[in-house]
């Protein structure tokens, strides 16, 4: 039988996408005082926005223009053969109808109730033949179980849950953790025993999903693939499998003011680069409010698969 990650190795190439509540602010915060904050996924933290604040935007997100079709078909273009999307990034804010809390897409924004995105998604990966997976932000600043060493428990079984959900609902091929450094509990960090159970749990539920090492401690027993970020390693560590996952241009999630755009070139060359020393190459994208990949983006992904094609690689 084949290993779990043969189909991973061979795809080689995917598309990693930032998007979620963050998104809705296009990387911009304009304080009280007038002055402008810049930032991404990180605004809420990065930019100080009070709490209440940032939930009152969430409830304004209506990504009404998100494409799943397109998006696959962008990715398709490209030459890429799976999809990671942020289920859950940082701010906490789940992108699917979850029934643990209301801090989601479904229950707290100005969305179609009726619609479910990460569905939508997975229905046009399967019809293209393309892998969906799922990012998951284990470090989490809107659960105030979170920072609470004596309430964490608590907050794991609302992790486990939403975990859970997603692996019923979506079947997703693989799931990309991050935020196992979390700073917000120095007393209590993710341990290396709560990425082991973490990873036994989850292949209880499916025995073929793949996990990155974000699981874990980023060590090369964590998980299945380590995950350089922006960067391309010069080897790969102790034989262990590894993604290098990239932005497009200088930020993970939409930042309106950010045209600094890789050249299809360079990202032709990257791609070859990983390749050619065994590794996978995940490149981002971020969708606007209202849930389009950015015209430039999208150019340039087409570029790329235009040369790949070209080159017997598409
Ligand atoms: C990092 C995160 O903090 C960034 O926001 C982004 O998601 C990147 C892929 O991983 O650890």
């Amino acid at each position: 039988t084949a290993p779990r990650t043969a189909w991973w190795r061979t795809d080689r190439f995917g598309m990693f996408i930032h998007f979620g509540a963050y998104s809705n602010l296009e990387g911009e915060y304009t304080r009280p005082d007038g002055s402008v904050c810049r930032n991404a996924e990180w605004i809420e933290r990065e930019c100080g926005i009070p709490r209440a604040e940032y939930e009152k935007q969430a409830a304004a997100f209506n990504p009404s223009g998100f494409d799943a079709e397109a998006i696959v078909r962008a990715a398709k273009d490209a030459g890429q053969r799976y999809l990671v999307i942020t289920a859950k990034h940082h701010d906490g804010y789940a992108m699917w109808p979850t029934r643990q809390n209301t801090w989601n897409l479904r229950d707290h924004s100005a969305f179609d109730k009726r619609r479910d995105l990460l569905a939508e998604l997975k229905r046009a990966a399967d019809a293209a033949g393309i892998r969906l997976g799922f990012y998951y932000s284990i470090w989490d600043w809107h659960d105030p179980d979170f920072a609470d060493p004596a309430a964490f428990p608590r907050y794991k079984k609302r992790m486990y849950g939403q975990l859970a959900e997603l692996i019923e609902n979506y079947d997703p091929a693989l799931l990309w953790f991050d935020g196992e450094w979390d700073a917000d509990r120095p007393t209590n960090r993710w341990s290396r025993q709560d990425g082991a159970e973490l990873q036994a749990y989850l292949h209880r539920l499916k025995p073929d999903l793949i996990v990155n090492n974000r699981v874990g401690k980023r060590d090369v027993v964590d998980g299945d693939f380590g995950t350089p970020e922006q960067e391309i390693p010069a080897e790969p560590v102790d034989g262990q499998l590894w993604e290098s996952c990239m932005t497009l241009n200088d930020h993970w999630g939409y930042a309106r003011y950010d045209g600094n755009w890789k050249s299809p070139a360079t990202v032709v060359r990257n791609l070859l680069d990983v390749a050619s020393r065994g590794g996978n190459y995940l490149l981002n994208v971020g969708p606007d409010r209202l849930g389009r990949i950015p015209q430039p983006a999208v150019d340039r992904l087409r570029e790329t698969g235009r040369w790949l094609a070209a080159h017997g690689q598409g």
